[in-house]
């Protein structure tokens, strides 16, 4: 059991490393997106950030948005989506619901209008499967701009959608065409 305090900020160091930046702590990812549990514990704590083996599957089982995965044999870590460099997350493609959601803030819309959603810095376009959890997506950025995707018509048209481990739905791109902005 740790304070939820320590929880964010393990949970948001090891984001940082494993989905965006291991090489600020020499840390080694494979293709599959996975680190050693011992080598993060090692450098992680080089760098100033020691953390325990107990800290780190408290942060893995209890984060609420299901971040981390450890390996069956609790050796291998890895981030579950999100990632800016190209890693295989050995995603099969699935026929998504009619409908899902992204949550934006105005500012975004009418470039978005433009070119639909792009993946920006990440590795996929991100959609959330209710509304509630797009509105979360989008508070992050200010007052959310709820934004619903006609992913059945999209998969009809030939686009391939994944679910990642964590239930965020991820595609390469949403046109403008399939966007109801209401
Ligand atoms: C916007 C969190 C202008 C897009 C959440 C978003 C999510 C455009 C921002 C995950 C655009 C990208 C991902 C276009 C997209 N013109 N703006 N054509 N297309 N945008 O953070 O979806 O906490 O990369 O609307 O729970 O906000 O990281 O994506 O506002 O699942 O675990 O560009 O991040 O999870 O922002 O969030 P992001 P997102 P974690």
């Amino acid at each position: 059991m740790i304070d939820s305090k320590r929880e964010k900020f393990l949970s948001k160091f090891f984001s940082y490393v494993l989905r965006h930046h291991p090489k600020v702590i020499d840390l080694k990812v494979d293709e599959f997106g996975w680190a050693s549990v011992d080598e993060l514990m090692a450098n992680a704590a080089k760098d100033g950030k020691p953390f325990t083996m107990e800290e780190l599957q408290f942060v893995v089982a209890n984060n609420a948005k299901q971040r981390f995965s450890l390996s069956e044999d609790n050796s291998k870590i890895r981030a579950n989506q999100g990632h800016s460099f190209p890693v295989n997350l050995e995603l099969e493609p699935i026929a998504p619901p009619a409908y899902l959601y992204h949550g934006t803030v105005a500012k975004f819309i009418e470039q978005i209008k433009e070119d639909g959603l792009q993946k920006m810095s990440r590795q996929h376009v991100h959609l959330s499967p209710d509304r509630e959890t797009a509105i979360n997506v989008g508070s992050r950025r200010g007052k959310p701009v709820i934004l619903t995707i006609r992913a059945g018509a999209m998969h009809e048209s030939g686009y391939q959608f994944y679910l990642s481990k964590n239930g965020v739905w991820l595609v390469d791109a949403v046109p403008a065409e399939y966007i109801e902005f209401k």
